[in-house]
């Protein structure tokens, strides 16, 4: 793994640019094959390395895209918006990224009433897609108390094998 110095802009530069001219992170290489964005690294991963990641169900196929379309749309915009601008002092636009975060959970919170994951019986990519950005809500002053079922699948994920936490903040959190 190679970590990118973002502070630094790192991630602008030729070397970086050249995987991906976005200029941003996450993107991976496997052996010729560069991927970049972080849903198309899931599905290249799962589809590659762990099929029982992504169901092939045509309907469970399409809940999984469902939830990755969400982690790119209103979690994006809402609980990491709003850690964006308590972490990082982003200027984005605080109230929107607070009520499109909490609208976010709320969806989630009431669609695992009743289930273990978003999808089927199984942990699938949908499980990982959206669990980053949700577990590290706090830090964007979203307070995950309200949510006892998202609560409860974030700690499913991180109970599993070989799970790897996201390195702690290290600039600008607010006390
Ligand atoms: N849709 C992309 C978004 C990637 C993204 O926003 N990356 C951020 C870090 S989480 C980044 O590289 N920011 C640095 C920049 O844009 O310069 C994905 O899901 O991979």
């Amino acid at each position: 793994m190679i970590n990118v110095d973002l502070a630094a802009g790192e991630q602008k530069q030729e070397a970086f640019l050249s995987l991906n001219p976005d200029g941003q992170v996450p993107v991976i290489k496997d052996g010729d094959v560069v991927v970049t964005d972080s849903n198309a690294i899931l599905v290249y991963l799962s589809r590659k390395y762990a099929p029982s990641f992504l169901p092939t169900d045509f309907k469970l196929e399409a809940e999984v895209q469902k939830f990755l379309t969400m982690a790119a749309g209103e979690i994006a915009f809402g609980v990491a918006a709003a850690r964006l601008i308590n972490v990082f002092n982003a200027q984005l636009d605080a109230e929107f990224a607070q009520q499109t975060g909490n609208s976010a959970l709320n969806k989630l919170e009431s669609h695992l009433e009743g289930r273990e994951f978003l999808v089927g019986d199984q942990l699938s990519i949908a499980d990982v897609a959206i669990y980053s950005y949700i577990a590290h809500a706090p830090e964007g002053g979203i307070s995950l108390e309200p949510y006892p079922n998202v609560r409860r699948l974030i700690t499913t994920i991180e109970g599993q094998q070989g799970f790897v936490a996201m390195p702690a903040t290290q600039v600008g959190l607010a006390a």
